[in-house]
Parts: C-alpha cells; structure tokens; sequence
C-alpha cells in the first residue's frame, strides 16, 4: 500500500485462477475491515514478483514450485518440502508465505483424444521420436521460465519440435480453440484448468517426472503485515478451502463461461461462510 493512502493492493496474473484468487484475497481482507484499492493484473510471473518486491503491490497468489524456480531454486516434486524452502528462502526478501489454499495446479502437454491415440502416445517420452512432425502450442510465461519451461522440458526430453506456436499469458484460452481448430497438435495446459475435462481431453503423462509442483498460497509483503495486524490471519483463513476439482469448477465459470473473476471469487467465499 501506498504511504499515503494505507490501502492493500492485491495484484493477480494475466490468467482466470489468479484473478480469482486475487479477489479472493481482497474480499477476506476487506471483510476484516481493512481498506484495499483493488486488484492489479500483470502480464507474467517476473513482473508480478518485482512488484511485490517494490512495494507497488502488497500481496499476490504464488504457487511454491514457481517461488522457488524464480529464486533459481531446483523445483520439488514434494508440496510440503516446496512450501517450507520457500518460506525460508522469501522472508529474507520481506515476503511471507501464507496458508496453502489446498490447490496444486501443475503443467501439463494435452492433445486431442483422437490425435493421440492415431500417433500412439499416452506418455510425454514417447512424442520424441514424432516431435519433428508436431506443432505444439504454449503461452510466453512458460517460455520465459529457464528452469521449468520450454527449454528445460525440451532438453530434458529430447523434444525436436517441428514448430512452436506462442502465444501471451493473457491469451492462453486461445491454445484450445487452436488445438479444437486442429491447428496445434499438443498445447500447454495447466491442470485445474476447466476446459481439459470439458473438451474431454488427453493429458500426456510425464514419465521423466520433470514437471515440479505448484501449490497455491497467498503472498504478502512483511511490511504490510505490520502495518495491518488482521492481513496476515485474514489470508489464512482461505488455509485449505479448495480442491483440485473445486478450482477446476471455479475456473470454468470464468474461462468458459465468461464471468468475471470478481463475481465468481465473492460467490465461493459468501457459500463457505467467508464472506457476509
Ligand atoms: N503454474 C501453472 C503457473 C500457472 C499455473 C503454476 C506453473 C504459474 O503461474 O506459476
């Protein structure tokens, strides 16, 4: 918050699950009474996190595996031990991370049922030997991450991609309608997504296990902690409100069905009680 103002700033990134959560966070905030200004979108991981760190937003919704890969940390597959490297390696930066609210929403490579099946793969080593024919779809935050993104995937498992389509973070809806469309073989999904049930389809198991995970948890400045002594118990109290399928659910009414972020995190919250 600024210092003149003493609102709580809550910033989201360019995608449905973090809007909603970000309105999540502001909605339990300001239930206690504390003013907040609002939610700020930003286009990708590293620019959310410098903020943060600024001090132009005061709190975000993170996911362990990404906390500790943007720290040049090796990503865990284990939750619990992610969750406790990252709280130490982010107090030093004035960071403290909360309650995880019980999602783990990890990357994925998704294909048609049908395509899959005709090129004979369930698993993700086995697109190596066709990878040159294969267009694969991805949105840049992935592209951008050195540890646990395109290129370490790439190298990890021998892909030779025949092209690459990218497309924004905020954009990202698009690689359906392209794989829909035919046009992409495989696309870059991230596995609470809505649509990967709806569009009935198929997740490539990654059997090299390079996919890390990614449990989420509201981010806060110290600083603001503070400042405002009911911030830090009003975060915890989203502490393991939601399941995998639960955020799948909530994703879908936003992703899919067009509601805003804002409407479908104030629905969840008012049913659990959370909110009046
Ligand atoms: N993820 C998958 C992305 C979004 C969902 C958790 C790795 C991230 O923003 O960090």
């Amino acid at each position: 918050c600024t210092e003149e103002d003493g609102k709580i700033r809550i910033g989201a990134k360019n995608f449905g699950e973090s809007k909603i959560l970000a309105h999540m966070m502001a909605a339990v905030i300001a239930e206690q009474g504390i003013p907040v200004e609002g939610v700020v979108e930003y286009e990708n991981t590293p620019s959310i996190l410098e903020a943060l760190k600024r001090g132009d937003i005061d709190a975000y919704p993170e996911y362990n595996g990404t906390g500790l890969v943007m720290l040049g940390q090796s990503p865990l597959a284990d939750g619990d031990a992610a969750t406790e490297r990252v709280k130490q390696i982010f107090e030093p930066l004035g960071i403290s991370w909360r309650e995880r609210i019980g999602v783990a929403n990890n990357y994925g490579l998704a294909m048609l049922p049908e395509r899959a099946e005709d090129m004979r793969l369930t698993d993700m080593s086995q697109l190596v030997r066709r990878s040159s024919e294969v267009t694969i779809g991805i949105e840049d935050d992935f592209t951008a991450r050195p540890l646990d993104g395109l290129t370490p995937m790439t190298q990890r498992y021998g892909f030779e991609f025949g092209e690459i389509v990218e497309v924004p973070l905020s954009d990202r809806g698009t690689l359906y309608d392209q794989l829909l469309d035919g046009k992409v073989d495989v696309i870059e999904v991230y596995t609470t997504d809505g649509q990967i049930a709806d569009y009935g389809l198929t997740l490539l198991q990654d059997d090299l296990q390079f996919f890390p995970v990614y449990e989420l948890a509201p981010i806060v400045r110290l600083e603001s902690l503070a400042r405002h002594p009911a911030l830090g118990g009003a975060l915890d109290a989203l502490g393991g409100k939601f399941t995998n399928e639960e955020m799948q659910a909530l994703n879908r009414r936003v992703d899919l069905e067009g509601r805003s972020p804002e409407a479908v995190a104030r629905d969840a919250l008012a049913r659990l009680g959370l909110i009046a």
